[in-house]
């Protein structure tokens, strides 16, 4: 299916020209018909001469309705524009035709209708130089009469021209259905309404409410007045939700598939023709079907920062359209260019804003946005429409190439500056490196821990375990002197004392395999445990704590935990009488 939107001045004949083609009435409201004139958008389709089936919106065309005919085009990426051949261009032919412009509507045709009235002419060479000035650019036009069916023929055929070369849709993007009706059925509860532009809708799918957020599910869904397991885009479709009341959710709402869009209040876009300076400070914003009040603050002379009086849910490269409701004009059209712009806060900051702004163009950009975020979730990048191709680091964190680098310069001065501060620490708590680089996630400081840098038991360490503190070292040397002819005799608690070998440097010792520690205040040089089997094998088998004791020269304070130690390790074993007996001797 293909979605048209209609355009035009009133009483022009959009909505003759609508039923003249499908056969249905577009004018849905009995005020409608009673006034003849269209208040809101209308709804009909018909099947082309190649066989495709072609929707219409067809839109009020005049000024009092501009909003509701904004809400219509607003998510279609064709027109059907109709100019009048007897009264010709007039002030809402321009402002529809730059309403399409201003959202970069670049499909469409041109219907020149009442041609049984007055000479097609004028008006057709006319409405066709405004028309190649904007973005639909030279269009194919056919003059047609509603009333006699002239031309119908060959409006449809070129209506078909116009689809066959409409963009193919993605169908597996992210769901953004503008919801344009909400209505309740009888028995079936709350049913939405839109134009579908890209992806696939089934019935079951969850959805979120873009207003809220708030989960809800397909309960059914309908097009072109037929019960459908699922819609394809391009589409008109009509989604039943389960549980959401009918006041929950209506015209300017979006369905959206979770997760895949954020909801933003604050964005940054550039303008297309108005000057930033002159804009007023309060203008309607219309995306979609939405129109959202929005204060205008200028950056540069052509993009300013918008804040929204509720959020949407927005993409970067987003078409949208500001308009003074007051001065009843189109003020032009916006692209949008940020959905999650940093705050202005400091002097200067709005022109250095403006600066980025103007290297910009709504294109989505992975590495630019890196680099502007230095560090950014991929799944806040999908959020705001940029295709996210890189791996991340850790979790799902990316980072700019050149700040990743300066971070791990940085990690690495900060655990050596560390180190110099607590020389006795086995290297820096994660949590203090997280803290002193000012990053988001534990999952970066063991992403940037990479060698020479270690991460070992919740910290980082630069120096290689068996680097010793020079002070340190020397009072193991004075052990090792004193007590390398006695290898089982502990250094009594004040002897560690007088080292200078309190807990801290004991502990800095043993990480490094300098000292082996048998219980508080018990220490050894590393060799004794081998030593103590070589010594406890040539014994007869089993023996005593006693024998243990006297054979290794030592006292019970050593004894014990030593032959613990032992046991643990599975050098000896420990028999029911309290004998052991050698498991492995030294081979
Ligand atoms: N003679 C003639 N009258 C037309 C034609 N198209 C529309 N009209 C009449 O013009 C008036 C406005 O038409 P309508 O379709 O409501 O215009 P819209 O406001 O653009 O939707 C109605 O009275 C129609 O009957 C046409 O091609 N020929
Ligand atoms: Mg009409």
């Amino acid at each position: 299916m293909w979605v048209v939107a209609t355009a035009g001045h009133v009483d022009h004949g959009k909505s003759t020209l609508v039923r003249a083609l499908t056969g249905m009435e577009p004018d849905r409201w009995s005020e409608e018909r009673r006034r003849g004139m269209t208040i809101d958008l209308g709804f009909a389709w018909t099947t082309l001469p190649s066989g495709g089936t072609i929707a219409f919106v067809d839109v009020p065309g005049h000024e009092r309705f501009v909003p509701n005919m904004l809400a219509g085009v607003g998510p279609v990426p064709a027109a059907l524009v109709v100019v009048g051949a007897d009264e010709g261009w007039m002030p809402q032919s321009a402002e529809h035709l730059a309403a399409l412009d201003a959202l970069g509507v670049s499909y469409g045709l041109l219907a020149v209708t009442r041609a049984d009235l007055a000479d097609p002419g004028p008006a057709l060479a006319r409405a066709r130089a405004e028309i190649a000035a904007t973005s639909l650019g030279a269009v194919e036009a056919v003059p047609v009469s509603g009333i006699t069916g002239a031309g119908l023929p060959e409006l449809r055929a070129a209506l078909d021209r116009l689809v066959a070369r409409l963009p193919v849709p993605v169908l597996d993007a992210p769901v953004r259905l503008w919801v344009d009706r909400s209505f309740t059925i009888r028995g079936s509860g709350t049913v939405v309404t839109g134009t579908l532009g890209g992806g696939r809708l089934r019935v079951g799918d969850q959805l979120e409410l873009a207003a809220t957020g708030e989960p809800v599910r397909v309960r059914g869904l309908h097009s072109c007045n037929s019960a459908r397991d699922g819609v394809d885009a391009v589409a008109r479709v009509a989604v039943n939700l389960r549980g959401v009341s009918r006041d929950r959710i209506a015209r300017g709402d979006a369905l959206l598939s979770p997760g895949r869009f954020r909801r933003t209040e604050l964005l940054d876009v550039r303008l297309a023709g108005d000057l930033a300076a002159e804009l007023p400070a309060t203008l309607t914003l219309h995306v979609g079907s939405a129109a959202v009040p929005a204060r205008v603050r200028p950056l540069g002379p052509d993009t300013v920062r918008l804040r929204l009086a509720r959020p949407l849910p927005l993409l970067i490269g987003d078409r949208a359209l500001l308009r003074d409701p007051g001065r009843q004009h189109v003020a032009g059209g916006v692209t949008v260019l940020d959905v999650d712009p940093p705050p202005l806060r400091r002097r200067g900051a709005a022109a250095a804003r403006a600066a980025v702004l103007a290297g910009l163009d709504g294109r989505p950009d992975l590495a630019g946005e890196l680099r502007r975020r230095r560090l950014v979730r991929a799944g806040e990048l999908i959020r705001m429409g940029v295709p996210v191709t890189a791996a991340p680091l850790a979790g799902d964190w990316l980072a700019d190439p050149e700040h990743w680098r300066a971070l791990a310069a940085h990690l690495t001065a900060e655990v050596a500056r560390y180190a110099g501060e607590h020389p006795l620490e086995p290297g820096v708590p994660v949590d203090v490196l997280r803290q002193r680089l000012d990053l988001p996630d534990r999952a970066l400081v063991a992403a940037l821990a990479r060698p020479p840098l270690r991460l070992h038991a919740g910290r980082v360490t630069a120096a290689p375990a068996d680097v010793l503190p020079a002070p340190v070292a020397r009072a193991v040397e004075r052990v090792r002197a004193e007590y390398g002819a006695r290898p089982f005799q502990a250094p009594e608690a004040h002897r560690l004392a007088d080292l200078g070998l309190g807990p801290q440097e004991i502990g800095a010792a043993v990480r490094a395999g300098a000292l082996l520690k048998l219980a508080e205040n018990v220490v050894l040089l590393p060799g004794a445990l081998d030593d103590a089997i070589q010594v406890l094998a040539r014994l007869p088998q089993p023996f005593t704590l006693s024998a243990a004791r006297q054979a290794l020269d030592t006292t019970r304070r050593v004894a014990v935990p030593l032959l613990e130690l032992l046991d643990r390790r599975g050098a000896t074993r420990r028999l029911p009488d309290d004998a052991r007996e050698v498991v492995a001797p030294p081979g």
